[in-house]
């Protein structure tokens, strides 16, 4: 479970800001809002612990006027100084655990609890009587969030006491969330009172979560497996070093055919200030060596990390430290190895996993050959002039068909030159890569390697410069009733850097 250490200093803000009901307790605050889980997370910033005795929730939706927890449904619950609270929207809350109460205990505020928009707040009763819901002066801490954060007059029917108390920024301010939003969580770690928009990320689909009471492999060797889809997969980690031992987590990853990982953003980063982590990544499903004596020289890439960098991506900063890290990185397994020499952090890391296809087709999809399907061009390796590994991989062909790869800085369109069934999406002056003509073989595919030194041109090769743009495609025979044709593959947009 997250804690966060609290300055004497940071207490005196908290309890001297709170100027409209100095009984209030502003300490308390809603940390985080896990759909995909069922649980609302509220944490104790303060230094003392709180007697949750007589507090409510309150929540508006779209649709629903006002729902409140029940009155007394947090009687007997205390939320230690540093450590959170988690309300259990699925009725799973561990038996025994203080720190876990199921939703059936407290009443259906916020039921169904989605990412749709909602505005949620917290209150704290007066000394003596009751709570008074429309006086601000009791609401501990408010959120609202929507899709989009679209508006929603009705979800922020408290925004306006939570703006007038200096909880919210704005009665229009809504964290934006999507349809599949996993979370969305506090960034700040030090318990300042005002919060908005900014104060949030909503996580995308998360893969691996340790808030949810799970921690990554501590062995090296047998790394906890982390599931990328393609697309943004956010995995959560908290680490709790303390001065007889570090919390180790290794975790590896997949990275299919022809995909690659363009990014790794730090999200958020929570610890106290100065705290730092640190990551490495290695080639393969384990770690080969050991924590207490890894070197650069043993790993791809590593980075010592922290705030500075919320919301960068990482890979850049690892590929400086390490045997060289490619970024984009390209399909493997890779193992991850994440150390914490603090006393405490949580890092939430969102991979983004993308087609590693290079240039854009256009002129597409080709008129079927005698296969029914669409004859098919796509790039691959990169678009570097540098690397000088351009492949342009012909799919869906006719079987044991000869092709022709052909190039031009220019587009066109030619409906059915001479023999052809097809369309030439190529312009001006068009070269042919005649020394790779091949067969498209059993599998009716072909890979033509470019060499961007040499492309072919009607009056000589030429050699490519970043920042050209040329366009291929493959030609090649084909069969329609027996008649012998030619057709065309799509055009494949490729912008050289
Ligand atoms: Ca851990
Ligand atoms: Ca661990």
């Amino acid at each position: 479970m997250r804690s966060s250490t609290l300055s004497v200093s940071l207490f005196v803000a908290v309890a001297t800001s709170a100027t409209a009901s100095a009984q209030t307790n502003r300490a308390v605050q809603l940390r985080s809002v896990d759909f995909d889980r069922g649980l609302i997370e509220v944490f104790n910033f303060g230094t003392t612990d709180a007697d949750l005795s007589g507090w409510r929730f309150c929540s508006f939706d779209e649709d629903q006027s006002f729902r409140y927890s029940s009155i007394g449904g947090l009687n007997g619950v205390t939320i230690e100084a540093g450590t959170s609270l988690f309300v259990h929207f699925n009725n799973d809350a561990p038996a025994g655990d203080a720190d876990r109460i199921n939703r059936s205990a407290v009443g259906p505020f916020a039921t169904p609890l989605s990412p749709e928009a909602f505005g949620l707040s917290f209150f704290d009763p007066p000394a003596s009587g009751s709570i008074s819901f429309g006086n601000g002066a009791q609401m501990s801490d408010y959120v609202q969030w929507s899709v989009g954060g679209a508006v929603d007059g009705n979800a922020a029917s408290r925004a306006g006491q939570a703006v007038s108390q200096g909880i919210w920024t704005s009665n229009a301010g809504f964290v934006a969330t999507t349809e599949s939003t996993g979370r969305i969580d506090l960034t700040d770690g030090d318990g300042g009172l005002l919060h908005g928009p900014g104060s949030f990320f909503a996580l995308g689909a998360t893969v691996f979560d340790e808030a949810g009471g799970v921690d990554a492999s501590d062995d090296r060797l047998n790394p906890t497996p982390i599931g990328l889809g393609a697309g943004s997969s956010t995995i959560v980690l908290n680490q709790q070093g303390d001065a007889f031992g570090r919390d180790l987590d290794y975790v590896t990853f997949d990275i299919p055919a022809g995909q690659q990982l363009a990014s790794l953003t730090l999200d958020a980063f929570i610890a106290d200030a100065g705290n730092q982590g640190f990551l490495a990544i290695q080639q393969g499903t384990v770690f080969t060596t050991d924590a207490s004596s890894t070197l650069p020289s043993d790993f791809l890439g590593g980075v010592v990390y922290g705030a500075q960098f919320t919301g960068a991506d990482l890979l850049p900063q690892m590929a400086q430290l390490g045997t060289g890290l490619p970024v984009p990185l390209g399909a493997g397994s890779y193992t991850l190895w994440f150390n914490q020499t603090g006393p405490q952090s949580e890092a939430v890391l969102t991979f983004a996993i993308e087609d590693s296809s290079v240039g854009s087709a256009y002129c597409g999809p080709a008129v079927p050959n005698s296969t029914g399907a669409s004859s098919a061009l796509a790039g691959g390796g990169s678009s570097s002039v540098a690397a000088n590994d351009l492949v342009l991989s012909g799919s869906s062909l006719p079987l044991n068909s000869l092709t022709l790869a052909i190039a031009s800085r220019t587009q066109g369109f030619v409906q059915a030159p001479g023999t052809s069934i097809g369309n030439l999406c190529l312009g001006g002056s068009i070269g042919r890569f005649i020394g790779q003509a091949s067969s498209s073989g059993a599998t009716g595919s072909v890979n033509v390697a470019v060499d961007l030194t040499s492309i072919p041109q009607p009056n000589g090769a030429v050699t490519a410069l970043p920042g050209e743009t040329w366009n291929f495609q493959i030609w090649h025979r084909d069969a329609v009733g027996g008649q012998s044709v030619s057709n065309f593959t799509n055009g494949l947009e490729v912008v050289l850097n």
